[in-house]
C-alpha cells in the first residue's frame, strides 16, 4: 500500500486513517481491539496537530554541569537553613549525597513502559540476547501498565523517575491518552511499535510513518519491532496434493531497537545519567523546602492567632464605622514583620507598612471585606448565638480577616527563596493579590467559616454559651 502523504494536510490524514482502518480490520477483532479504527483515525488527527503547531517543545532540556552544581549547593543551603531552624536535615545530606554518587554511575537505566498487553515483558525478554547488551550494561525496568482504572500511578511515576531513557511500547496504534503520556515525559523516549507481525507487511511502513510523523516534535526515534511473534499455521502442498499443516515460529525482531539504544546512548548516554540526576536532586530541593516549611508554618500559625483575636477584640470594643477602616485594622505592619523574619525574608518596619496599607486596599477592592463580614453577619444569625451583640460581627470578620491575611502571607513568603537573597525583599502585590484569593476561597466553605465563628464567641465573649443547632 504505498500512500500520497504530500496531499493537502487534511486529505492526507484522513486518507491515512481511512487506509489503515480497511487493512487493520482483520487484527483490530482478532485483537477484540473495537477502538483501534478510533484510535488510528485520531493518531491521523495527531499528525495534522503536530504539523499545525510546528514542533512541540518537549525535548528534554539540556542540562549542564555546572547547573547540577549549582542546584545541589541550594539544596545544601536548605540543608543548613533546617539545621539552623531546629529540623533533622540528615536524610537530605544523605539523599543529596546518593544522588551525586549516582552521576557517576556506569550502566544505563531503562524503563519500559505502555498499556497493557503492548508487550514491555516480551521486550525486556528481547533484549539480553542481543550483543548489544552483553558489551552495554543496562539496568532494565517495567512500569505497572499505564493507563489503568485502578492503575499503580505512584508505582509508575516512581518507576519513571528513575528512567535515564524511556522505551515507550505500543502495538503499532497511539492512542490519544499514549500521545498525552509522551508530551509530558521529562526524559529522553524511544518508542516501540511492537506486534509488528500483527501487521500485514504491506501496512507496515505506513502505520510507521504515521506515527513517526505524529510523533516529530517529541523523538526521532520510532522503532518497529516484533519481541514476540506469534507462531503461524503454514500449508504445504506436495507434488502429491496433499496438504500439510505445520505450526512455525517466526523470528523476534529487535534488532531496531537495540541499533536504536546503542546510537542514542553513545551519542548522550552521559547527558541522560546528568539530567536524571538533576531531577533527582530537584525533587530533593522540593522535599527540603516543604519540610523547611513546615517548620516554618508550625512557628507561624501561633503568630497568627494571637494576632487574629487581637484584632477582633479591639474591633470587638470599638467597633469600626466604616469597611475601609475594618480593612485597615485587619491589618498590621507588625504582623508582616514577624511573619517574613519567619520566613528569612525579613522586611523592615516601613516596608511592612507599605506593604500592610496595599493589602488592606486589596481586600477592599476584591471585595472580600464585605463578603467575609456578609458571612459571618449570616451565621451569627442562624445558629451561632441567641442574640448579636454590638460590634460582634465587626470584631468576628477583623479576627476573620486577619487570619486570611496571616496564612496567605505564609504561602507568599513559602513561594520564595528558603533564605532572601537580598536585605530588603520586594514586595510583589500582584503575587499577594493572587494567593489572597486562593486563600480566602479555601476558607470560605460554610463548616469553616461556622467553625470559626464558634471560637470567635468562646474567645470575644468567654460568658456567651454558644447555642449549636
Ligand atoms: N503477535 C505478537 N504478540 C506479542 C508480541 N509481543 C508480545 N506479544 C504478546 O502480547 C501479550 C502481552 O505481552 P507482554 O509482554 O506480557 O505485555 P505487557 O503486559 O506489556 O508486559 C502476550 O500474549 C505476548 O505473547 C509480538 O511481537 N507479536
Ligand atoms: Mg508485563
Amino acid at each position: 500500500m504505498s500512500l500520497q502523504i504530500q496531499k493537502p494536510i487534511l486529505v492526507g490524514g484522513l486518507v491515512v486513517a481511512g487506509l489503515l482502518s480497511l487493512d487493520l480490520l482483520s487484527h483490530a477483532a482478532s485483537n477484540g481491539n473495537a477502538l483501534m479504527l478510533g484510535t488510528m483515525a485520531i493518531g491521523g488527527g495527531y499528525w495534522l496537530w503536530s504539523k499545525g503547531r510546528g514542533a512541540i517543545a518537549v525535548q528534554p532540556i539540556k542540562i549542564d554541569p555546572s547547573t547540577l552544581t549549582r542546584l545541589s549547593e541550594q539544596v545544601k543551603l536548605i540543608a543548613d537553613q533546617l539545621t539552623i531552624e531546629g529540623g533533622n536535615s540528615a536524610s537530605l545530606r544523605q539523599s543529596l549525597v546518593q544522588a551525586l554518587q549516582e552521576a557517576n554511575r556506569q550502566h544505563y537505566r531503562l524503563v519500559v513502559t505502555g498499556a497493557a498487553r503492548v508487550g514491555k515483558t516480551s521486550v525486556i525478554a528481547a533484549l539480553p540476547a542481543t550483543d548489544f547488551i552483553s558489551v552495554q550494561p543496562l539496568e532494565l525496568t517495567e512500569t505497572p501498565a499505564l493507563f489503568e482504572v485502578d492503575g499503580a500511578k505512584v508505582q509508575i511515576d516512581q518507576a519513571l523517575q528513575q528512567a535515564d531513557l524511556v522505551v515507550f511500547v505500543t502495538n503499532g496504534d497511539l492512542t490519544a491518552t499514549e500521545f498525552a503520556h509522551l508530551s509530558k515525559l521529562q526524559q529522553q523516549v524511544v518508542v516501540v511499535l511492537n506486534k509488528q507481525d500483527q501487521l500485514a507487511p504491506a501496512d507496515r511502513d505506513a502505520v510507521y510513518q504515521n506515527i513517526q510523523r505524529t510523533l516529530a516534535g517529541i523523538t526521532n526515534q520510532v522503532v518497529a519491532i516484533a519481541a514476540k511473534p506469534a507462531p503461524i499455521k503454514v500449508r504445504t502442498i506436495a507434488a502429491s496434493g496433499d496438504v500439510q499443516e505445520s505450526i512455525e515460529q517466526p523470528p523476534i525482531e529487535i534488532t531496531p531497537l537495540t541499533n536504536s539504544l546503542r546510537t542514542v546512548l553513545a551519542e548522550s548516554g552521559a547527558q541522560l545519567v546528568l539530567n536524571t540526576t538533576y531531577w533527582e536532586v530537584d525533587r530533593l530541593k522540593n522535599s527540603g523546602k516543604a519540610q523547611l516549611n513546615g517548620l516554618r508554618r508550625a512557628r507561624a500559625l501561633p503568630i497568627i492567632e494571637q494576632r487574629q483575636w487581637i484584632a477582633g477584640a479591639t474591633a470587638f470594643a470599638n467597633p469600626l464605622p466604616a469597611l475601609d477602616l475594618l480593612a485597615t485594622a485587619t491589618v498590621n505592619a507588625q504582623t508582616i514583620v514577624d511573619l517574613s523574619a519567619i520566613y528569612q525574608q525579613p522586611f523592615s518596619i516601613e516596608l511592612g507598612q507599605s506593604a500592610a496599607s496595599a493589602m488592606g486596599k486589596l481586600l477592599l477592592q476584591l471585595g472580600l471585606v464585605e463578603v467575609a463580614t456578609q458571612a459571618i453577619g449570616g451565621i451569627l444569625k442562624t445558629n451561632a448565638v441567641t442574640y448579636v451583640a454590638g460590634g460582634l460581627v465587626q470584631g468576628m470578620s477583623a479576627a476573620y480577616l486577619t487570619r486570611i491575611v496571616g496564612l496567605t502571607l505564609m504561602e507568599y513568603f513559602a513561594d520564595q527563596d528558603v533564605v532572601a537573597a537580598q536585605s530588603n525583599p520586594v514586595w510583589n502585590s500582584e503575587r499577594f493579590g493572587t494567593l489572597l484569593q486562593q486563600v480566602f476561597q479555601a476558607n470560605q466553605r460554610l463548616t469553616v467559616m461556622q467553625e470559626f465563628v464558634q471560637q470567635g464567641i468562646q474567645r470575644l465573649m468567654p460568658d456567651t454559651k454558644p447555642q449549636v443547632s
